[in-house]
């Protein structure tokens, strides 16, 4: 009968060093706040080489995990954590595909998405791609939470 209520729903965004170099921070916000999230915790870091390491454990080995680290320590980086209902699955249909040459119109990669030539990782944002990659992701950008 009395069951406890699920906690609200949330993820990690990031909005990397080449959306805060280009002034798009804003922009991720308000397309994030206009889709009906909250914001819980938005704060401008510079990665360190531990917290990436960490970060993108799960690629470690990949061909492209060096220029990913080296581009992610290329400068600050926006730290959010977002909630609503669905937030995990949801910002990642805001973000659109990983590769910005091939996210749909309407979303922030396909919208936003420049560097045509360049790498895939500048590619804007990251979100969080489920409740334990949350939880974690979480953890590491704002230990306090
Ligand atoms: P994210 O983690 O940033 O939200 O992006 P994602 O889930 O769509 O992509 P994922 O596969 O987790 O990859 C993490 C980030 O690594 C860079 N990447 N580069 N082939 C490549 O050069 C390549 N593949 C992935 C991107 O920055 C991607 O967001
Ligand atoms: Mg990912």
């Amino acid at each position: 009968p009395n069951a406890l209520p699920e906690p609200p729903e949330r993820t990690l965004v990031l909005v990397k060093p080449d959306g805060v170099r280009r002034g798009l921070s804003g922009e991720v916000l308000r397309r994030i706040e206009a889709k009906g999230y909250s914001l819980v915790a938005v704060e401008l870091k510079q990665a360190t080489t531990e917290l990436l390491a960490a970060h993108y454990a799960e690629h470690e080995g990949k061909p492209f995990y060096a220029p990913l680290v080296e581009f992610m320590l290329s400068g600050p980086t926006l730290a959010v954590v977002a909630e609503g209902q669905g937030v995990i699955p949801g910002f990642r249909s805001l973000a659109g595909a990983t590769d910005p040459t091939e996210a749909a119109p309407g979303t922030i990669r396909g919208d936003l998405g420049r560097d045509w030539g360049l790498k895939v990782q500048q590619n804007l944002v990251h979100g969080s791609d489920s409740p334990e990659s949350a939880a974690r992701e979480i953890g590491l950008w704002f230990p306090h939470l």
